[in-house]
């Protein structure tokens, strides 16, 4: 089983020497994995379009690219030529400061997701949902994206705005987000009703630097189950629990064509 996850901004243990300041990754973490962000290891190896995608995108939008997204400036700088299908386009849900961006290629596929958070409630309906705004200030900012493999799928996360210098725990979970914290249902897990860990879950704790910016990501050998994973949750501290202090619905999908 290979499963990693890597936070980045003050992380407080696990340092790796090589790694960009600051950088942090938890035990069993090999320390080639942890170089860097835009690294798939060779299971992903059969998506290079996708990956030059996802890494470019990455670089292009950072987290720069939250923002100019989430204002609807996003298309004429995505690259992916070499990509079968990318679709631009803002959620279903009457979400106006949402972008969906998705492509496949290979038996691959790659998106990315962008909000602004909101309390439930609010005039402008949000697919991203704070419910508590000490923690998670109404606009705030996350990038989720996803590469989904034959064999492999790499999640990972950025977000803006949030309290400075603080720990966050973060989960994918089973379903999209509501007004109340619980809609998004429990952990998504691998093995159902099995172990409840970074193994089996998709795990994306992560800590904010000075500006209140954070990211993680998680890498497992397994894909998503169709229309198993539809959000993901951020909690009040790190680890498997936790008070759900925001949500944002994404629909995470197995690899393949994506629509
Ligand atoms: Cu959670």
């Amino acid at each position: 089983m290979m499963a990693w996850m890597l936070r980045t901004g003050q992380g407080p243990a696990h340092p790796i020497s090589g790694t960009r300041p600051g950088m942090a990754v938890p035990e069993g973490v090999g320390r080639a994995r942890g170089r860097k962000v835009c690294r798939v290891p060779g299971v992903l190896g059969g998506v290079a379009a996708l990956l030059a995608l996802a890494c470019g995108v990455g670089v292009a939008h950072g987290a720069e690219g939250a923002v100019s997204a989430a204002a609807g400036a996003h298309g004429a700088s995505t690259p992916g030529s070499q990509a079968q299908a990318q679709v631009p386009r803002q959620g279903g849900g009457g979400d106006p400061s949402r972008t969906d961006d998705v492509a496949a290629a290979g038996g691959s596929s790659w998106r990315r997701v962008a909000g602004v958070f909101s309390p439930p409630g609010s005039f402008v309906p949000s697919d991203a949902l704070t419910y508590d705004t000490r923690l998670v200030p109404a606009g705030a900012r996350i990038e989720v994206t996803q590469l989904a493999g034959p064999s492999a799928t790499r999640v990972g996360v950025r977000l803006r705005g949030l309290v400075p210098r603080r720990a966050y725990g973060m989960h994918v979970h089973t379903s999209p987000c509501g007004a109340d914290p619980v809609a998004a249902g429990p952990h998504y897990q691998h093995r159902p009703a099995a172990t409840a860990d970074p193994d089996n879950e998709v795990w994306l704790d992560f800590r904010t630097d000075e500006a209140g910016d954070g990211r993680a990501e998680a890498l497992h050998d397994w894909g998503f189950r169709e229309g198993g994973a539809r959000s993901v949750v951020i909690h009040d501290r790190q680890g498997g629990a936790g008070e759900r202090v925001a949500c944002f619905t994404v629909p995470f999908g197995p690899p393949g064509p994506v629509e």
